[in-house]
Parts: structure tokens; sequence; C-alpha cells
């Protein structure tokens, strides 16, 4: 106990040290020399760049798209939060992606941005990422750069071991931060070890659409960290790390860290697959959401879903095992291979490397520890493939550069550590500036990563840049990693604070990108795909409005007949088919936000006037030399 209170305090100590100490020298900006580091990074005005890194914006809710080596923010996208600038979350189309069976959430904690991949490679159709608050997982179709999907994560408490996608897009999973009654319910929070448990979940991802709880594990009430699918020899598997084994429900900084081992949780989804084939799964009464939103009708719609199908482990024998992990594991990552799991115990200076090979040896043999609800503890001696002394204090994640080197971030010694595999020998350290959380290198928890950047993606900026107030952005900063030494070449300010990130080629990417939406496909209900086909209705006091926009003018631009106490639905289809040309739609006084329409799409603008008056509306896009022009007028008069 007296042992584990003076880690505690050294820790949080040395926590002090990374915020405050080392941010008072400037000089020593830790980078190469100036004129190679800027030759490395230059992508020439109107070349681009040769990877898109896509950023969680942390609380901002969003995903922050980046160039690489550049450092250029491309794009922002819309995902768990209401976006002004693109009418997302705020206009009738996109509103209910944001429903859930708590009502409408707008906003949300975005942490783990992950590619989706074929046989084990990002392959650049989709993102994902996971809503860490109010628990969520979302897609991002890669064709437009939109949040296409999001579905809701029942009987769970902070979505944050998610969403890590298995080889072939087959799952993504979820497994819960705080552990709560499942089903939920009122109980003493005392009653924790009675009646609080943890769920892993496994959400079917591999088709446009079909996000849907496939099943949950029911687990001890730990707290479930982080994750990362197996790959190669050991696809088909998954493994979460687990903190506060000690099922505490108070002072979890103290409490949850009196153990000297916590677990990583090998979960055996192929395996979950034939019990539920067998109908081993329960059926148990849960209320969760998908949200859906179709690219032909450029229309979400909500489904509510009443019930998931829970496997218990002791009832399913070989579906999970416990791998003791030392010191409070953070990360845990998978090596190219699938050999290693490499587990982050954030109190130690040391890396816990297991062996997947021996994992089955183990297993087979039966060499076990003990148990917990079913759940086989697997000897820590039978299951280790290493340890990595890193000299480093405070180790969150690893990533991979294909070549058989790991990086592992330190986050109170500020620094990226560089160490082989199979040897476990430190090759290479270098300070970030600082206290770096999550790291990232191109398709670096992948079976083959692109290993010539490494980004570090730090919790403290302090003097990195002009100051901005009290607050600054969250710095990334990025090295090259083709060479023996890790070289610092780029630093750049990110929105939000990034988590995760993940980065792929260009090209990928690129290939498939939409440009334009074709007018003839657009299946809107309240389309208007020609101009003369405008017109304003009235059913009662709801009001349709359908007009279009077409450079450099609204049609209609005057607008009569409206009264105070209408609904008015400004259902705008922009008919231009033109890369790169959306207009924009605001009225005076209109409590939505506005509207971004791109070329072939149709969006509504709801607005209730609540005064009679002259009402000017304006496209809030400089779309052409007669953008200024674009503009008109409603009237609306008395009741
Ligand atoms: S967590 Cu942020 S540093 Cu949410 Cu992935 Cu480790
Ligand atoms: Cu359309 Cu400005």
């Amino acid at each position: 106990m007296k042992n584990t209170f003076s880690i505690l305090l050294s820790f949080i100590f040395l926590i002090f040290l990374a915020a405050c100490g080392n941010s008072g020298d400037k000089k020593d900006s830790g980078m190469m020399n100036t004129g190679d580091a800027a030759q490395k990074v230059y992508v020439a005005p109107g070349e681009y760049d040769e990877f898109y890194a896509f950023m969680s914006g942390g609380f901002s809710g969003q995903i922050s798209v980046y160039g690489l080596p550049s450092g250029r923010l491309l794009k922002v996208i819309p995902v768990f939060s209401q976006d002004a600038e693109k009418g997302y979350g705020y206009n009738e189309e996109t509103k209910p992606m944001l429903n859930t069976s708590y009502g409408f959430v707008p906003w949300d904690d975005a942490h783990h941005p992950e590619l989706s991949q074929t046989d084990g490679v990002p392959d650049g159709r989709w993102i994902f990422i996971n809503g860490n608050n109010t628990p969520r997982i979302a897609r991002v179709d890669l064709t437009t750069f939109e949040t296409t999907e999001i579905i809701e994560i029942p009987n769970s408490g902070g979505n944050h071991s998610s969403p890590f996608i298995t080889e072939n897009s087959e799952y993504v999973v979820a497994g819960t931060r705080f552990s709560v009654p499942f089903p939920q319910k009122d109980v003493p929070i005392d009653s924790y070890k009675e009646n609080f448990k943890g769920a892993l979940t496994y959400i079917k991802a591999d088709e446009p659409g079909n996000m849907d709880v496939s099943f949950q594990i029911l687990v001890p009430g730990y707290d479930y960290d982080l994750a990362h699918s197996g790959k190669g020899k050991s696809h088909g598997w998954t493994f979460f790390t687990t903190y506060n084994t000690e099922e505490s429900h108070t002072l979890k900084e103290v409490n949850a860290s009196q153990n000297d081992k916590d677990f990583i949780a090998a979960v055996n989804w192929k395996k979950a697959e034939e019990y539920l084939e067998q109908g081993k799964g329960k059926k148990m009464p849960s209320d969760y959401i998908h949200n859906y939103y179709d690219e032909e009708t450029h229309t979400a719609t909500s489904t509510e879903k009443k019930e998931v199908t829970v496997l218990i482990p002791s009832e399913c024998p070989g579906l999970i095992y416990y791998l003791p992990t030392p010191k409070s594991p953070h990360g845990v990552d998978v090596d190219p291979t699938g050999e290693y799991i490499v587990g982050n115990g954030k109190l130690s200076a040391d890396l816990t490397v297991h062996s997947f090979s021996k994992m089955l040896t183990a297993i087979e043999n039966e060499e076990f520890e003990g148990e917990v609800d079913g759940i086989p503890i697997l000897k820590l001696d039978a299951v280790s493939a290493g340890t990595v002394s890193s000299g480093g204090l405070g180790p969150l994640h690893t990533e991979f550069d294909g070549k058989g080197n790991a990086y592992t971030t330190f986050f109170i010694s500020s620094e990226v550590v560089k160490w082989k595999l199979g040897t476990w020998e430190v090759l290479d350290r270098a300070p970030c500036y600082y206290s770096v959380g999550h790291l990232m290198i191109p398709g670096g928890d992948s079976k083959s990563p692109w290993g010539k950047y490494l980004v570090a993606l730090n919790k403290i900026t302090k003097d990195r840049y002009l100051p901005t107030g009290p607050e600054m952005n969250h710095s990334a900063q990025l090295y090259d990693i083709s060479g023996d030494k890790m070289e610092l070449i780029l630093d750049f300010p990110t929105i939000g604070e990034p988590h995760y990130a993940q980065a792929i080629p260009a090209d990928i990417v690129m290939e498939n990108s939409k440009k334009i939406y074709p007018i003839e496909e657009n299946k809107h209900p309240h389309a208007v795909k020609n101009e003369k086909d405008v017109r304003v209705e009235r059913d009662g006091n709801v009001v349709r409005v359908y007009l279009t926009s077409i450079r450099s003018h609204f049609n209609p631009d005057n607008i009569e007949g409206i009264k105070v106490g209408d609904k008015v639905y400004f259902h705008l289809t922009n008919l231009e088919q033109d890369w790169d040309t959306p207009h924009g739609l605001s009225i005076m006084g209109a409590r939505n936000a506005e509207l971004l329409v791109m070329p072939g799409q149709t969006e509504t603008l709801v607005w209730e006037p609540q005064k009679a008056g002259i009402y000017p509306f304006y496209c809030t896009d400089f779309c052409s030399a007669l953008h200024q022009e674009m503009q008109g007028y409603i009237r609306v008069s008395p009741k």
C-alpha cells in the first residue's frame, strides 16, 4: 500500500515536472538543421501532400484532416458536434445524426480515428471514430469526407477503447471505460462490486449503413481503456487493456492503482461467432439508436433499437482470457506480424510485451493462475515475450514502422523511444514538446505501415507558438523516421485535443474522391432539379419554399406570403455541377445557423419568424464575382 502510494506521488510529481519543468528554454528547439527540415516538409504551392492525416478533435467532437508532410489543415469534418460552418446538425437533413437514446446530443469527445482495412491494410474507404462521452461510434465516408453513420453503444459508460477495427473491417469494437449496471438501473454507487459490469461490444461495420451491435460480452466491472485487434496470425482476436481491477468506485486516482498488475483481456471473436451460431447469445433489453445518412436522398434517419445479444464468459469457455500486465496499462498495441502485444503500463518505466503464440500454448496447457467470473487468468511468465527497459517514464502508446521497430510515447519523460521488436533494445529517443499522448505512423497500427513519418500528438503547447491567451491549441510534431535516428522536422497546432490520429497515402483516398453529386441522382424528397419547378407551398401554418441556387442567384429571390407563427422550410437545391462550388443560405434572425449546399445536393433550413418585417437572405460562400449580388428578400406579415 505504502509502496503504491509513493509510486503515485512520484507519478504526480513527474507529471508536474513534465508540464512545467521543460518549457523554459526556447533555444533548444529539438530540431534538425533548419534548412534540411524545411526541405523535407516543403510542399510547393499547387502541389499535393503525400499523406492525408486524420486527427481526432478530442473535445471539439470532430476530425481534422491535415496534409503530411506540410502540416497544412485541409478540412474539419463535423462528426459529433454541430458545425455552423457547414450547417451540420443544424439543417434538417443532418440533425438526426446526433440523436441518441438521451435525445439530441450535439457534442462529444472524439478520441480514436480508425481507417477501414482490407486484409489488415488501411483501404481508404471509411474512417471511424469513437464518441467517448455519450457512447457512440461514427463512420465517415472518405469519398465525400462526410459523416454518414453514427451508432450508440448501449450498456456502456464512456466509450474509450474504441473503435479499433478488425482486419477486414468485420467489426469495430467498443470497450466501456466506466463500468455501469448492465442493464442500467438505479442502485447505490457503493454497490459497485455487486452491480456494476463492463461490456465489450462488437459492432458490425463492413457495409455502409449496417453498423449494429452484433454482440456484447459481459465482463467484470473494471475500466476498459484501450484496444487493438489482432492481425495476421492473431486475426480473430482483440486485446483490451483494463485498469481498476480493484473495482473501486471512488478516488480512482489512488484506489485503482493498488494492484501491481491489471489485465489485458484477449477476446477470441471468431469463437464468439461460433457461440452465437450455437444460440449461446442471450437477448437483453437495451435502448440505443442508429443514425444513417443516405447519400442518395441526402437525408439522415434514426432507428430505435430495443435489444442486444449478450455472451456470458462463464457459459462460453475459450471466449476470453486475461493476461496480467504490470502498472495500470493504458495503450495496447499489436505489431504488424500479429505476434507481439505491447502493454504500456503508464505507472512504469518498462513495457511488457506478450507473445501471441506463447499465449496459445499457455491456453492449451492451461497455465492459469486463477480466474474471475469464468475468465481464466494466464500466468505472466507463460505469455511474456520480453520487457523493454526504456529508461523513459509513463509509457502510453506504441506504433510500428514495418521494419521491425516500435516507437513508444512517454508522457512523463516527454519523449518518443524507438526500440527493436524481438531484442527489446532501445535504439533511439527523441524529446517531445511537451508531454506526448498518442503518436501516429501512417498505417502504424496495421499489417503494413508506411514507416516514413511519425507524428507526436502533444498535450501541452506552452511556448511553442505565439501566445494566444491562457489557452493554446495543442501541438503536433512531425518526425522523419526514414533513417536510424528520429528527426524532428515540423511543429504545427491542431484543433481540439487530438488523442489518436491515422494517416494514409493520399493516392488511395484521392482515387475515389467525389467532386459533385450528380443532380439527376438526387433523390431528396424535396429536391428541385430545374429552375422552372421552384415554388412556395402552404399547408396550414407549414410553408415549404422550394428554391434553387446557381451562380449568381437564388430562385425565387423575393418571397411573400409568410406570416408570424409559420414554420417555414427552405429546401435549397444547389444546381451547380462543378467541383467546389457550394452555395450558402442565411436568413436574418434565423436560429439554425446557415446552409452550405454542395453541388447537386438539397438541404433544408427551418425558420420560425417571430416579427413582421422584411428579412434579407444571402449566399454565405463567395461563389463568383457576383456573389455579393446573390441575395433576396422575404416579407413576413402579422398573423
Ligand atoms: S487516450 Cu488520449 S493519450 Cu483517449 Cu487514446 Cu491515450
Ligand atoms: Cu452563391 Cu455566393
